[in-house]
């Protein structure tokens, strides 16, 4: 491998897709091969996993299975998309990824952090992003974005206490390991949610490949 694989993270609203492009077309205007992708999805079979996953339905999901279809769908993007592109070195910049498992299913849903573990070595053997990009921000400020985008989808139906785990730990992961993760304040205008960006691309242009 002698890509870089960078994750874009953080709660429902934070701003990732509205940011990804901004930040791809940043490192792309350096000369990078930037591979821009998100999870659950990916590749056309991971986006059919992604369906089932965010779609309400009248027959609740059990937790083990929303674990297990996050891991299928993470299995399939990284044998066709993640680790191809990291092969050739590109850059794979990633809306989501094992984190949003940790603070989603982990914080939110309660699951061990060790059964979550035990999947991810399953699933990516040794594989961890080089860094990875935290979008904080209030709980009621993203739930007020997201929401205002109209229908809700099955994760966002969820309540405040859901969030404020998941917000907590996405925190608590980015300040266990300070070195792979970068906090954003994503609570400020874009103007200066994009500043901060512009702030980070030496850092990422620099970061070490392979
Ligand atoms: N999930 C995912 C798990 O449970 N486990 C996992 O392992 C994985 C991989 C994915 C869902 O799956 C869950 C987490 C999620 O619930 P999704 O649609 O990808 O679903 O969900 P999100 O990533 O949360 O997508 P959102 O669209 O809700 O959030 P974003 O991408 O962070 O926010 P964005 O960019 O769409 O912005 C939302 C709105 O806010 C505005 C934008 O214009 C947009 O209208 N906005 C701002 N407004 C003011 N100031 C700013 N700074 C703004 N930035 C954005």
């Amino acid at each position: 491998m002698s890509g870089l694989f960078i994750t874009l993270e953080g709660p429902e609203g934070a701003g990732k897709s509205t940011n990804r492009e901004y930040l791809a077309e940043r490192l792309r205007a350096s000369g990078l091969d930037v591979v821009l992708t998100r999870e659950p999805g990916g590749t056309p079979l991971a986006e059919r996993i992604r369906e089932l996953l965010l779609a309400p339905s009248d027959e609740a999901m059990c937790v083990d299975t929303e674990l297990l279809l996050m891991f299928a769908a993470r299995a399939q993007h990284l044998a066709q998309v993640i680790r191809p592109a990291l092969a050739r070195g590109a850059v794979v910049l990633c809306d989501r990824f094992t984190d949003a498992t940790y603070a989603y299913q982990g914080g939110g849903r309660g699951l061990s952090q060790e059964r979550i573990a035990q999947l991810e070595t399953f699933v990516q053997g040794t594989l961890r992003p080089d860094l990875t990009l935290v979008f904080d921000l209030p709980v009621e400020i993203g739930l007020a974005r997201a929401s205002a985008r109209g229908r809700l989808d099955r994760f966002e139906q969820e309540g405040r206490a859901f969030f404020e785990a998941v917000r907590g730990a996405y925190l608590a992961r980015a300040a266990a390991a300070p070195s792979r993760y970068r906090v954003i304040d994503a609570a400020q205008s874009l103007a200066q949610v994009q500043q901060a960006l512009d702030a980070l691309l030496p850092e990422l242009r620099g970061l070490p490949r392979g």
